[in-house]
């Protein structure tokens, strides 16, 4: 048998996909069986070290709703987490559940699952040669870093709002200012605490380096959440944010929703997008950024 062969008949196997859940059969909702017993001892383990070391650097860095429901949802109990059970534990708080699903999600059916308060999370967990970064979201992406924001009242009502906006966004074609919404606030938040910045933004929460980069790199702009500001800015996926967007409290993320997202979308529509590097004169700028880390990684 040829090796291309080989590979194929254990990719078949479902042995050395990265993603063995790729295959999993599926509803409409694309809710898979997380099949819990079937994580080997190496990939709890896996889980455990990507646990130990994001739950180090956090520390003086992720906002205290974070901190505190990492330990009441008992995220430190080790070994990679049931979502049965993290969801019976998450339901008594917020009413909030975690299904399993194989990958990312159609947006209709993405926001459907935030819209009934369920989050969707990916059941696969990286390979060990993807510790540091990988594209897609994995189970300690959405775990660790989207679930504990989930146990705050303010901040899980924002992302049911969210996911009822979204169903409407698809209606009105507006799904990519709303994307920027989520993208700046939901994966890359920042958040005031005591006058100091904290990290609420799940894509940072979940990144050893961006951590550190998003709250202490003299490259980023930091910027005051302003809903419209948001909608218009344009995201880079690949890299560091050249711009991270700083709320005051979820409380003012949720309010700022709350109000009929249609007068925005009628504000932005004809207004041309905002560049990730770009500051306006009208922006309540935090600090603007050096843009060094950028402009060094173009000049290689
Ligand atoms: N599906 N599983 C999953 N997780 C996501 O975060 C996700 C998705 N589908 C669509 C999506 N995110 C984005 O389009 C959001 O910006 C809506
Ligand atoms: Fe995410």
């Amino acid at each position: 048998m040829s090796s291309k062969e080989h590979i194929r008949s254990l990719s078949e196997a479902g042995l050395c996909s990265k993603n063995r859940y790729k295959h999993a059969p599926h509803g409409p909702d694309f809710i898979i069986d997380q099949d819990w017993k079937s994580y080997s001892a190496a990939e709890h383990d896996r889980w455990d070290r990507l646990f130990a070391r994001q739950l180090e650097v956090i520390q003086g860095r992720a906002c205290q709703e974070t901190l505190r429901a990492i330990s009441t949802l008992k995220l430190s109990e080790g070994g990679i987490p049931d979502m049965a059970v993290l969801s019976s534990r998450l339901r008594e708080i917020t009413g909030w559940e975690v299904v399993p699903v194989a990958e990312l999600v159609p947006d209709d059916v993405f926001f459907d699952h935030l819209a009934n308060k369920r989050f969707p999370a990916g059941a696969f967990i990286r390979p060990e040669a993807e510790l540091d970064y990988l594209e897609e979201p994995d189970i300690f992406h959405d775990i660790f870093g989207h679930i504990p924001m989930l146990a705050d009242q303010n901040f899980s009502d924002f992302m049911q709002a969210y996911g009822k906006g979204g169903q409407r966004a698809m209606g009105l074609g507006q799904l990519k200012n709303l994307a920027r919404l989520y993208w700046y606030t939901v994966e890359f938040g920042l958040v005031k605490e005591a006058g100091e910045m904290r990290i609420f933004g799940a894509g940072i929460l979940s990144s050893p380096t961006e951590t550190i980069f998003s709250l202490e790199a003299d490259s980023p702009h930091r910027i005051a959440f302003d809903l419209e500001r948001v909608m218009k800015t344009d995201y880079i996926i690949d890299d560091f944010q050249k711009t991270y967007f700083v709320i005051e409290s979820f409380q003012s993320l949720l309010e700022a929703c709350y109000s009929d997202f249609d007068p925005v979308y009628k504000a932005v529509k004809d207004q041309a997008d905002i560049a990730p590097h770009e500051t306006l004169p009208t922006d309540t700028l935090f600090n603007a950024g050096t843009l060094t880390y950028f402009h060094n990684k173009a000049a290689h």
